[in-house]
């Protein structure tokens, strides 16, 4: 191939290469391998004066030729990366991929409201959501705890008014549900925010959220409750965890039980059991017939189990955290770990 072929040649594949440019890095680059003073260019001009007269001008005029169209196209090039850069001389690479923006999760209460939804749901249960905000009527009066009733005191109350508050617990969905579904059987779960003016502290928090179960209807027994959250503890928590009942009072159920799950320490002792090896998750029992009475049932005809358990606490014993505290003090390197 004569000279002045490989210089049309070298010209073709310089101004190719200069189109996959992108930075104004690589614009440079390539001018050193092209047309800087060690580049191909001037490394094929060096042969000319070697080259018989004939040649050399045909050479020479490739090479003049070759040497305006590269100069121009870098100029160019140069421009155009200028034009399309941050104003700091570094190209935007429009073909690299972009910073992805950062994507939220779920909170690790949400995901544990949907676990413990998804375990009742396959046990039957439907989910039935009510107000945050009640009447001292529905949170107290219904669940037979008149005004002055020394139980009161089990709940510090946060008052919108007079009778308005921020409900202290689900229970009062227990009677808007059973108002909504009398006669029928009932086999609900109640999710929701509750509030109380309580000291925090590694177990406690002011505001959390508790998960209802209220089932009504003929043959219901303390068994069925016991059978119920068996299952539950067993799929939320593997086989090894314990379950066991306490005998407890509450106003709305007769008899009453307190149900706690065996600690994350094995009962070696941690602040978060104090010591004892067990967590309580949740307040249940039959449910008394004046709130049978109160949701449209007769308590002759049929009987009913409800439970209250926590959300947090659950989630504390499932994931080991030391404490309640984490979970609404918007720390991100906390949420991110079940993000
Ligand atoms: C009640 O709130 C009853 N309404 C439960 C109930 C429902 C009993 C139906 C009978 C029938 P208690 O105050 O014990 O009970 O709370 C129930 C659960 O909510 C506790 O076991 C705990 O898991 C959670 N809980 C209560 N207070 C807090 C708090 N301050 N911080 C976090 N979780 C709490």
């Amino acid at each position: 191939m004569s000279l002045a072929d490989q210089i049309s040649e070298l010209k073709a594949r310089a101004l190719n290469t200069l189109q996959g440019t992108t930075s104004a890095a690589d614009v440079e680059s390539w001018r050193v391998s092209y047309l800087g003073r060690r580049g191909e260019l001037a490394g094929l001009i060096s042969r000319l004066p070697t080259l018989p007269a004939e040649e050399k001008r045909a050479a020479g005029q490739a090479a003049n030729d070759a040497k305006n169209a590269l100069q121009s196209a870098y100029d160019e090039r140069v421009a155009s990366i200028k034009s399309a850069s941050r104003g700091d001389g570094e190209a935007v690479d429009v073909t690299l991929p972009g910073i992805p923006p950062a994507v939220g999760g779920l909170h690790l209460t949400r995901q544990t409201l949907y676990e413990i939804e998804r375990i009742f749901a396959s046990m039957g249960f439907s989910v039935f959501e009510t107000r945050e905000v009640e009447s001292d009527e529905y949170n107290f009066e219904l669940l037979n705890i008149p005004p002055e009733h020394p139980a009161r005191d089990m709940w510090d109350t946060m008052y919108v008014s007079e009778d308005v508050l921020l409900r202290t617990h689900t229970s009062p969905g227990q009677i808007r549900a059973m108002r909504k579904y009398h006669p029928e059987p009932l086999r609900v779960i109640l999710p929701g925010k509750c509030h109380r003016y309580e000291a925090v502290s590694a177990r406690s928090e002011s505001m959390f959220y508790q998960v209802e179960g209220l089932a009504v209807g003929h043959g219901i027994t303390l068994a069925s409750l016991k059978g119920v959250f068996q299952a539950f503890a067993q799929q939320m928590y593997g086989p090894d965890r314990e379950m066991r009942f306490r005998a407890s009072y509450f106003p709305f159920t007769e008899p009453s039980v307190e149900i706690d799950i065996s600690c994350t320490c094995e009962g070696r002792g941690c602040t978060l059991c104090k010591g004892t090896g067990w967590l309580e998750v949740s307040g249940g029992g039959m449910v008394h017939p004046t709130v049978l009475r109160n949701g449209g049932y007769d308590p002759d005809e049929v009987t009913g189990f409800a439970f209250g358990m926590g959300v947090e606490r659950p989630a504390i014993l499932k994931y080991d955290i030391d404490d309640i505290r984490r979970f609404y003090a918007n720390d991100l390197r906390f949420l991110q770990q079940f993000a």
